[in-house]
Formats: structure tokens, sequence, C-alpha cells
């Protein structure tokens, strides 16, 4: 098993984690090197991220100018000088914060710990400080500090409470990390920064508000190793318990956060994150609305547990204090879905089966959970190559019996019996004798008739030649990542991708390439073959990689395949004859035509 998931990182590591460099790779998993206290976090699945800063007054406008992206940075985005920022303090008073409140959400919603910005890039203290006079407590009409009575509430309630805190980017200090606007860089001392603030600043933190489940640190600059080591020695004395995030930097903290918005698609060891926020934007935005639904947050965490780590989902308050309606409304309604179907996702491991067409699992000794997103058409639910001696499958609510049949090495599930209701977000449970079942990672994608929409994607691609395998990050508006992983590097008919899949029923597939395609690669040839027979295509445009827009992706239609019985089948694509990079390939979509 452990083989196994070296492997996965492997894959990741060729797929290099683009957070802007500043993720390293991670290995934590020997006990020796493990923090002493991070049990906890690895159970915990469900936290809960806060961005509330001065930012969050302005709420995503400035100057009568609506800005779009990540509304925590207006300030760099409009490039407002320090001397006028200082005066959104003078009108910000969250009378409407209520820190029982917040704790309270967080509780229904079925969240385990919390982790809140405490100072965020523009500089802003949200707790009373004495380093600083640019604090709430002392720069406000509201001279309290929020963070005391929050870490009270939120613990009072079992929560562990955390706090982010920004330790190189400080656009308010003439030394801290990239204010450009206002601050000539090459006469900044960051060191000065680290001694006079973020260093006094973060012993504040860990001195004044209990104890800290997480420091979360952010954006970690050019400290070098042994600055870093030195950084996180003195911290770490104050409270030995607390956890520190990856982005302390330098490979030093005690579990890993990916990229923001990013999801690994295949199981990882150790204790990670993934962290998202609930819209658009990480501050509050007046004018962000893109908020997910309940269901979208569900998939979210099941999809993130099924890769083995913890979902951290935020949500940014408004100036006045108040939680935006959605994010209590669908948080609520996730909580109310956890505590029926909790025992699928708290202090679970990744699920032992690939992602299937129907959804994703997650397991505990002796139990496997199917999340099924999408209900198999004839009710019939494959679970591949699962052999262990099965005690019961059953609906996880109300423990309802389902019948079962073993064919071969994998475990049919009969759905027929269950109401239509029973999906989405329906979790059965496999019960099972012995040791769980090894990981396949070299097992086939499954395409079934049974879905309108079998995704093969590419990080199951066995490349060759110049081929890889890449997770590309780029944004949408301003300051937001998204990733996808796709094969790259397609030049010659040598460079090729290959995905196994698995038919479970013969019948005409129609076969769709999911691309991204620039100018100087459209126009271009290029060749899908399966079963000895070879089908031709011709590039469509769709945008440029450029990190700073949406990277565009069309659904290509390129053939029918009959597939003339159940089996094991190979698509490869590759271009025709040398030329610039063919695409860059997200995947194939396999959809079954009746
Ligand atoms: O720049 C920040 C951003 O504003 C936000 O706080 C996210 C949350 O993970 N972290 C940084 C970008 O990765």
């Amino acid at each position: 098993m452990r083989f196994i998931l070296m492997a996965f990182c492997a894959v990741l590591s060729v797929c290099g984690n683009a957070q802007q460099g500043m993720e390293e790779m991670w290995d934590k998993s020997s006990a020796a090197k493990e923090h002493p206290n991070i049990q906890w976090f690895k159970e915990a699945k469900f936290g809960l991220f806060i961005h509330w800063g001065l930012y969050s007054q302005l709420a995503g406008t400035w100057d009568g100018k609506n800005y779009y992206g990540s509304g925590e940075w207006i300030m760099n985005q409009a490039k407002i000088p320090v001397s006028r920022y200082r005066k959104v303090a003078e009108s910000f008073n969250p009378v409407n914060f209520n820190a029982e409140e917040w704790a309270q959400l967080a509780k229904d919603a079925g969240i385990k710990y919390m982790v809140i910005t405490a100072k965020h890039h523009e500089g802003f203290s949200m707790f009373d400080s004495k380093v600083t006079d640019f604090d709430i407590v002392d720069a406000t009409p509201y001279k309290k500090d929020p963070m005391k009575a929050l870490a009270a509430a939120t613990r009072k309630r079992g929560i562990r409470f955390g706090f982010y805190y920004s330790q190189f980017q400080d656009w308010y200090e003439p030394d801290g990390g990239r204010n450009t606007w206002d601050f000539d860089e090459s006469k900044k001392d960051y060191q000065k920064y680290y001694q006079k603030k973020a260093i006094p600043q973060l012993k504040e933190l860990l001195t004044n508000y209990g104890p800290l489940g997480i420091v979360w640190f952010d954006t970690p600059g050019g400290m070098t190793k042994e600055q870093t080591q030195a950084f996180v020695d003195e911290l770490r004395v104050l409270q030995p318990g607390s956890l520190f995030s990856s982005r302390v930097g330098q490979g030093l903290g005690d579990y890993k956060d990916f990229g923001d918005s990013e999801v690994p698609q295949v199981p990882i060891k150790g204790a990670w994150e993934s962290i998202y926020t609930h819209n658009d934007s990480w501050g509050y935005i007046a004018h962000d609305m893109n908020f997910k639904s309940s269901h979208e947050i569900i998939r979210l965490l099941s999809n993130v547990a099924s890769k083995g780590g913890n979902l951290m989902l935020n949500v940014g308050p408004d100036g006045k204090g108040n939680i935006p309606y959605y994010s209590i409304k669908y948080l609520k309604e996730t909580g109310a879905w956890l505590r029926k179907n909790g025992e699928s996702i708290y202090a679970t491991t990744f699920g032992q089966i690939p992602a299937q067409p129907w959804g994703v699992t997650t397991s505990r000794p002796g139990k496997l959970y199917l999340h099924v997103w999408e209900r198999p058409e004839n009710g019939s639910l494959l679970v591949p190559g699962f052999g262990n001696a099965i005690t019961g499958v059953y609906a996880l609510t109300d423990k309802r019996p389902l019948p079962f049949r073993r064919q071969g090495g994998d475990l049919i599930v009969n759905m027929a019996s269950l109401p239509q209701e029973y999906t989405p977000d329906k979790v059965l449970v496999v019960a099972y004798r012995g040791a769980p079942p090894a990981y396949d990672a070299a097992a086939p994608v499954t395409v079934s008739p049974q879905y309108a929409v079998n995704n093969v994607d590419a990080v199951f691609a066995k490349t060759s030649g110049a081929a890889k395998t890449q997770s590309l990050t780029y944004s949408h508006y301003f300051g937001d990542w998204k990733h996808t992983t796709c094969v790259t590097g397609m030049q010659s008919p040598e460079d090729a991708a290959s995905f196994t899949v698995r038919i479970t029923g013969p019948g005409d597939y129609k076969l769709i390439l999911e691309y991204a395609c620039p100018q100087e690669s459209a126009r271009q040839e290029g060749r899908l073959e399966v079963e000895g027979k070879t089908y031709m295509f011709r590039t469509l445009r769709t945008s440029e990689f450029d990190k700073s827009a949406p990277l565009m992706f069309i659904k290509h239609p390129v053939t029918i395949f009959s597939a003339k019985s159940a089996g094991i089948y190979t698509i490869t694509v590759r271009p025709y004859r040398q030329g610039k990079e063919l695409f860059k390939l997200k995947g194939i979509i396999a959809e079954p035509l009746k």
C-alpha cells in the first residue's frame, strides 16, 4: 500500500503543484517526522476558513469602481495608498459581529476547526496588538477584540480554533512584502519586518488566545530554510501543540496545503488540506453571489475525503460582521447532511476504489462508503475490484439492507429498491471482513452505459515521448486560482497519451476530447486510436494558456466507437505529424448512445 501511495506522490511531483512555487514535496508520513498532535487534524475533515478584515468593509468597491476577484486584494488591485487605506478603519464598525452565532453556525455545519485571518496582506490586525496601532481596537470605532470572544465561543463548542497570519506580505509596512506602489521594493528590509512586526504579533497570538489548533501561514516570501527554521523554532516553544500549515515555507509545516481551489485526483498520503472559498472571493465582495450550493459543498467534501484530506471552506463576513445569507443557509444544509452521513466523512481514510462514474469512496476498517452522486440507470451499481468477504450492504441513513452479488472480482449492489430521491449524495455502506483491499492505482477507468457521461481524466493517462501530465494553474478574475490536470507536450506522433478503460457493457460510445488549444496549435491534425482503428481529427482553437485568464476547454466529439463486448480497451491520442503542441488535453469523455 505504502509503495502505491508513494507512486501517487511521484505522479504529483511530475504534475508539479503550481501554487506560485510555494508548495514543496511533502513527505511527513513516517511517525518520527509527524507532529505528535496531528491525529485530530487527520480525523477532522471539515474546517471553516474566515477571511475578515478592512477589505470586508470595502466590499469590492473603491472610488466608485467595482473590483472582481479576491476582495482581500483590493488594496493591491486598486493600488490604494497606505494614507488612504488606513482611513477605512475609521468606518469599520462590525456591530453585528456575534461570536456565539458564528461559532454556532460552525457547529451546526459540522465544522471541526476554524481558522480566521488575524492579519491578511493588507496589514490590518483584527486583534488587539501592542505592536501597532493599525488594529481593530486602536484604529476603529468598534474598539473591541473580536478574536477573544470568537476563540472562546468556538472552543466552548469543541471546535479547534486557529489563526491565519500573512507573515511576509504586509502592504501597510514599508518593510513588508509586496507593496510596490507606496514603497521601493529595493529598499525593503524584510528581516526588520519579521523582527519588528510578524514575530512579535505571532507571539501575541500564540500567547493571548488560549490553545491554537492551527497557525495558518500564507505566501512565505523569500526566507531561506535556516531563517524559516529559526522563525518556526521561535514560535513553536510558545505552543508546541499547535499545528503550522505548510505555507510557513521550506517544507517546515506540519501538514500540506494544496493550492487554493485544488483537489488532488488520486489519494495522497499524510495530513493535508484542500482550501476552497464558498463563492469566488475569499474576502467579502457585495457583488460576488456565485455561492456553491449545499449539494456542491457535500460533493466537494466527499471528493476531498475520498482522496484522504480535509476540506477547509472559506466564508467572507461583511464589514458589519454578518456572514453572507447563502453561506449560512448552505453551511447549515451541509451540517444537516453530515449529521446523518458524517460516519462516511469524519475520521475516514481515502477510498480503496478509484473514482467511478457514479461517485467516490471513503473508508474505515471494515467499511467502504460509496458516495453515490449519479444513480445507474438500471439500478445496478458496479464496485470494481472488491474481493473482500462482505457481511452486508446497506444505506447509511436508515440502515436499509440492499441486495448484492459477486461478479468475478466485482461487487454489484442492487439499488433498485431505493426510491429515486435516495440520490444525490446518497451514501451506501459495504461492510466487509479482513484487511482493506489495496488501492489499485493502475486500475482501468470505468466506462459504463449506465451513466450519461463517463470522464476519463488526464491524470490517468500513460504518457510516452515528450508528453507529460501537468497541473496547470490559472485565475478567472484576480487573485483566485483554478487548477486543471492536462497532458501537455504532445508535438510529434511519438508523444502520446494512452488511457486504459474498462467498458462494462457493449454498445456505441461517442468519444469526445476535452482540451484547450491556442491559436498557434489550432488546425493541426491528430489521431485517436482504439481497437486497431485510427480516427482523425483537426484541433479547434480555444484560448492561450495565460495564468491570469480562464483556460478555455472545448468538448470536441471525434468518433463513435462501437464496443462489441464488455472489456478492457486502450484509447490513445497523439499528433498526426510533427508540429506545435497539439493541445492541452484535459481528458476524454465517453458518452453512451442509446
Ligand atoms: O493571497 C492569498 C489569498 O488572498 C487568500 O488568503 C488565499 C487563501 O488560501 N491565500 C493566498 C493565495 O494563495
